[in-house]
Protein backbone atom coordinates (compact mmCIF):
# COMPACT_ATOMS: atom_id res chain seq x y z
CA UNK A 1 0.00 0.00 0.00
CA UNK A 2 1.46 3.11 -1.00
CA UNK A 3 1.70 6.12 1.49
CA UNK A 4 -0.71 8.24 2.06
CA UNK A 5 0.47 11.67 3.66
CA UNK A 6 -2.81 12.06 4.82
CA UNK A 7 -3.57 9.29 6.85
CA UNK A 8 -3.27 9.69 10.23
CA UNK A 9 -1.48 6.87 11.66
CA UNK A 10 2.25 7.93 11.65
CA UNK A 11 5.10 5.08 12.29
CA UNK A 12 8.66 6.53 12.46
CA UNK A 13 11.27 4.55 10.65
CA UNK A 14 15.18 5.44 9.61
CA UNK A 15 16.01 7.04 6.14
CA UNK A 16 18.63 4.84 5.33
CA UNK A 17 20.25 1.91 7.24
CA UNK A 18 23.38 -0.36 5.38
CA UNK A 19 22.08 -2.77 3.03
CA UNK A 20 21.89 -5.76 5.27
CA UNK A 21 19.84 -4.31 7.30
CA UNK A 22 17.10 -2.96 4.77
CA UNK A 23 14.45 -5.51 5.67
CA UNK A 24 14.93 -5.71 9.31
CA UNK A 25 13.95 -2.61 10.71
CA UNK A 26 11.61 -2.92 13.34
CA UNK A 27 8.92 -0.76 12.14
CA UNK A 28 8.16 -3.36 9.35
CA UNK A 29 6.46 -5.11 12.31
CA UNK A 30 4.00 -2.36 11.99
CA UNK A 31 4.10 -1.85 8.82
CA UNK A 32 3.29 -5.60 8.50
CA UNK A 33 0.21 -5.49 11.03
CA UNK A 34 -1.23 -2.02 9.47
CA UNK A 35 -1.64 -3.65 5.99
CA UNK A 36 -3.22 -7.01 7.42
CA UNK A 37 -5.61 -4.87 8.79
CA UNK A 38 -5.82 -2.66 5.78
CA UNK A 39 -5.03 0.81 7.57
CA UNK A 40 -3.45 3.53 5.54
CA UNK A 41 -0.46 4.86 7.47
CA UNK A 42 2.25 7.69 6.79
CA UNK A 43 5.95 7.26 7.48
CA UNK A 44 8.16 9.62 8.91
CA UNK A 45 11.68 8.98 8.69
CA UNK A 46 14.86 10.41 10.93
CA UNK A 47 18.28 9.79 10.05
CA UNK A 48 19.19 6.77 12.12
CA UNK A 49 23.43 8.67 12.15
CA UNK A 50 22.28 11.84 13.59
CA UNK A 51 19.20 11.34 15.49
CA UNK A 52 16.97 14.72 16.36
CA UNK A 53 17.43 15.47 19.84
CA UNK A 54 14.05 15.82 20.69
CA UNK A 55 13.43 12.31 19.19
CA UNK A 56 14.56 11.08 22.33
CA UNK A 57 11.45 12.26 24.51
CA UNK A 58 9.18 10.38 22.41
CA UNK A 59 10.85 7.33 22.08
CA UNK A 60 13.41 7.42 25.19
CA UNK A 61 15.71 4.91 23.89
CA UNK A 62 15.92 6.87 20.18
CA UNK A 63 15.04 3.71 18.39
CA UNK A 64 12.47 2.97 15.43
CA UNK A 65 9.89 2.32 15.60
CA UNK A 66 7.67 5.05 17.34
CA UNK A 67 3.79 5.40 16.46
CA UNK A 68 0.98 7.99 16.66
CA UNK A 69 -2.29 8.01 16.22
CA UNK A 70 -4.34 10.81 17.12
CA UNK A 71 -3.27 11.50 20.80
CA UNK A 72 -1.86 7.89 21.24
CA UNK A 73 1.78 7.45 21.26
CA UNK A 74 3.56 4.57 21.08
CA UNK A 75 7.16 2.99 21.38
CA UNK A 76 7.96 -1.19 21.65
CA UNK A 77 7.48 -2.75 18.16
CA UNK A 78 5.21 -5.23 20.28
CA UNK A 79 3.22 -2.99 21.86
CA UNK A 80 2.31 -1.43 18.42
CA UNK A 81 1.79 -4.46 16.92
CA UNK A 82 -0.22 -5.04 20.25
CA UNK A 83 -2.45 -2.07 20.07
CA UNK A 84 -2.72 -2.19 16.38
CA UNK A 85 -4.24 -6.14 16.56
CA UNK A 86 -6.96 -5.20 18.88
CA UNK A 87 -8.81 -2.89 16.70
CA UNK A 88 -8.89 -6.05 14.26
CA UNK A 89 -10.43 -9.80 14.79
CA UNK A 90 -8.19 -10.95 11.82
CA UNK A 91 -4.89 -10.18 13.94
CA UNK A 92 -6.06 -10.80 17.63
CA UNK A 93 -9.02 -12.94 18.59
CA UNK A 94 -12.18 -12.36 20.02
CA UNK A 95 -12.63 -14.76 22.59
CA UNK A 96 -10.46 -14.86 26.15
CA UNK A 97 -8.51 -17.86 25.24
CA UNK A 98 -7.38 -17.39 21.84
CA UNK A 99 -6.69 -13.22 22.63
CA UNK A 100 -4.58 -14.36 25.82
CA UNK A 101 -2.25 -17.01 23.67
CA UNK A 102 -1.88 -14.55 20.60
CA UNK A 103 -0.56 -12.11 23.02
CA UNK A 104 1.29 -14.89 24.50
CA UNK A 105 2.78 -16.06 21.37
CA UNK A 106 3.77 -11.80 20.31
CA UNK A 107 5.41 -12.17 24.24
CA UNK A 108 7.40 -15.23 23.87
CA UNK A 109 8.45 -14.18 20.46
CA UNK A 110 9.95 -10.78 21.83
CA UNK A 111 11.18 -12.49 24.86
CA UNK A 112 12.54 -15.57 24.78
CA UNK A 113 13.26 -15.94 21.43
CA UNK A 114 14.62 -12.65 20.16
CA UNK A 115 17.14 -11.91 23.14
CA UNK A 116 19.25 -15.20 21.19
CA UNK A 117 18.65 -14.17 18.22
CA UNK A 118 19.84 -11.21 19.06
CA UNK A 119 22.96 -12.09 20.89
CA UNK A 120 23.78 -13.98 17.98
CA UNK A 121 23.87 -11.17 15.41
CA UNK A 122 26.11 -9.61 18.19
CA UNK A 123 28.42 -12.15 17.84
CA UNK A 124 28.45 -12.50 14.38
CA UNK A 125 28.05 -9.25 12.94
CA UNK A 126 28.87 -6.56 15.30
CA UNK A 127 31.36 -8.15 17.27
CA UNK A 128 32.46 -10.16 14.49
CA UNK A 129 36.25 -11.47 15.28
CA UNK A 130 36.42 -10.69 18.68
CA UNK A 131 37.84 -13.20 20.78
CA UNK A 132 34.75 -13.52 23.10
CA UNK A 133 32.70 -13.91 20.40
CA UNK A 134 34.61 -16.93 18.83
CA UNK A 135 34.19 -18.41 22.46
CA UNK A 136 30.58 -17.84 23.08
CA UNK A 137 29.60 -18.86 19.66
CA UNK A 138 29.26 -22.37 19.87
CA UNK A 139 27.19 -22.23 22.86
CA UNK A 140 25.35 -19.59 21.44
CA UNK A 141 24.44 -21.38 18.33
CA UNK A 142 23.60 -24.54 20.50
CA UNK A 143 21.13 -22.94 22.67
CA UNK A 144 19.52 -20.71 19.94
CA UNK A 145 19.27 -24.43 18.06
CA UNK A 146 17.14 -25.79 21.28
CA UNK A 147 14.70 -23.48 21.53
CA UNK A 148 14.34 -22.65 18.00
CA UNK A 149 13.53 -27.13 18.08
CA UNK A 150 11.11 -26.45 21.10
CA UNK A 151 9.14 -24.18 19.30
CA UNK A 152 8.97 -26.34 15.90
CA UNK A 153 7.49 -28.83 18.22
CA UNK A 154 5.24 -26.67 19.33
CA UNK A 155 4.33 -25.66 16.04
CA UNK A 156 4.13 -29.19 14.63
CA UNK A 157 1.89 -29.57 11.54
CA UNK A 158 0.02 -26.31 11.94
CA UNK A 159 0.60 -23.42 9.32
CA UNK A 160 0.22 -21.31 12.38
CA UNK A 161 1.62 -21.18 16.20
CA UNK A 162 -2.56 -21.19 17.54
CA UNK A 163 -3.92 -22.86 14.12
CA UNK A 164 -4.82 -19.55 12.10
CA UNK A 165 -2.82 -16.56 11.67
CA UNK A 166 -2.71 -13.75 14.75
CA UNK A 167 -0.30 -10.75 15.96
CA UNK A 168 1.35 -14.10 17.61
CA UNK A 169 2.40 -15.26 14.60
CA UNK A 170 3.15 -12.20 12.90
CA UNK A 171 5.66 -11.06 15.59
CA UNK A 172 6.97 -14.46 15.43
CA UNK A 173 8.15 -14.42 11.90
CA UNK A 174 9.16 -11.13 12.47
CA UNK A 175 11.62 -12.08 15.24
CA UNK A 176 13.26 -15.86 13.06
CA UNK A 177 13.54 -13.59 9.68
CA UNK A 178 16.34 -11.80 11.60
CA UNK A 179 18.67 -14.80 11.37
CA UNK A 180 20.12 -15.61 8.40
CA UNK A 181 20.23 -19.40 7.26
CA UNK A 182 23.86 -19.65 7.80
CA UNK A 183 23.88 -18.55 11.43
CA UNK A 184 22.25 -21.89 12.89
CA UNK A 185 19.98 -24.59 11.36
CA UNK A 186 16.33 -23.92 11.33
CA UNK A 187 13.92 -26.84 11.76
CA UNK A 188 12.32 -27.28 7.93
CA UNK A 189 8.73 -26.48 9.81
CA UNK A 190 9.65 -23.49 11.27
CA UNK A 191 11.66 -21.94 7.64
CA UNK A 192 8.63 -22.85 6.05
CA UNK A 193 6.48 -21.18 8.37
CA UNK A 194 8.61 -18.11 7.90
CA UNK A 195 8.10 -18.52 3.80
CA UNK A 196 4.10 -19.27 4.94
CA UNK A 197 4.48 -14.90 6.54
CA UNK A 198 6.69 -13.55 4.18
CA UNK A 199 4.53 -14.79 1.36
CA UNK A 200 1.40 -13.27 2.69
CA UNK A 201 -0.02 -10.36 0.59
CA UNK A 202 0.59 -7.97 3.59
CA UNK A 203 3.89 -8.48 4.64
CA UNK A 204 5.32 -8.07 0.73
CA UNK A 205 3.51 -4.54 0.69
CA UNK A 206 5.21 -3.86 4.19
CA UNK A 207 8.56 -4.68 2.94
CA UNK A 208 8.11 -3.08 -0.19
CA UNK A 209 6.88 0.27 1.54
CA UNK A 210 9.80 0.02 3.92
CA UNK A 211 12.41 -0.76 1.13
CA UNK A 212 10.82 2.15 -0.79
CA UNK A 213 11.63 4.66 1.96
CA UNK A 214 15.24 3.92 1.92
CA UNK A 215 17.35 6.65 0.41
CA UNK A 216 20.07 5.65 -1.77
CA UNK A 217 23.62 5.19 -0.65
CA UNK A 218 24.59 7.86 -2.76
CA UNK A 219 22.07 10.54 -1.02
CA UNK A 220 23.58 9.52 2.37
CA UNK A 221 27.02 11.47 3.89
CA UNK A 222 28.45 8.09 4.95
CA UNK A 223 31.03 9.47 7.94
CA UNK A 224 30.19 7.47 11.22
CA UNK A 225 28.69 4.39 9.13
CA UNK A 226 29.53 0.98 10.35
CA UNK A 227 31.40 -0.91 7.59
N1 LIG B 1 12.63 -3.32 21.69
C1 LIG B 1 12.57 -2.35 20.64
C2 LIG B 1 13.83 -2.44 19.83
C3 LIG B 1 13.85 -1.36 18.77
C4 LIG B 1 15.16 -1.39 18.01
O1 LIG B 1 16.15 -2.04 18.40
N2 LIG B 1 15.17 -0.66 16.89
C5 LIG B 1 16.38 -0.57 16.11
C6 LIG B 1 16.07 -0.62 14.63
S1 LIG B 1 15.50 -2.21 14.19
C7 LIG B 1 17.01 0.77 16.41
O2 LIG B 1 16.33 1.77 16.47
N3 LIG B 1 18.34 0.76 16.58
C8 LIG B 1 19.09 1.92 16.87
C9 LIG B 1 19.48 2.00 18.31
O3 LIG B 1 19.24 1.06 19.07
O4 LIG B 1 20.05 3.02 18.68
C10 LIG B 1 11.34 -2.61 19.75
O5 LIG B 1 11.00 -3.79 19.57
O6 LIG B 1 10.74 -1.65 19.25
Amino acid sequence: MPQKNDASIEVTGFEWVPSFARGRVRDLRVRWALEEIGLDYRSRLISAMDRPADYYREQPFGQVPYYREGDIALFESGAIALHIAEKDERLMPRDPAGRGRAITWVVAALNSIEPGIMHLIDIDLFCAGQEWAKLRRPDAVKQMEKRLDQLANMLGEKDWLEGRFTVGDLMMVSVLRILSPDQVTMPRALANYVARGEARPAFKAALAAQMADFLPDEAVKMEGVPA
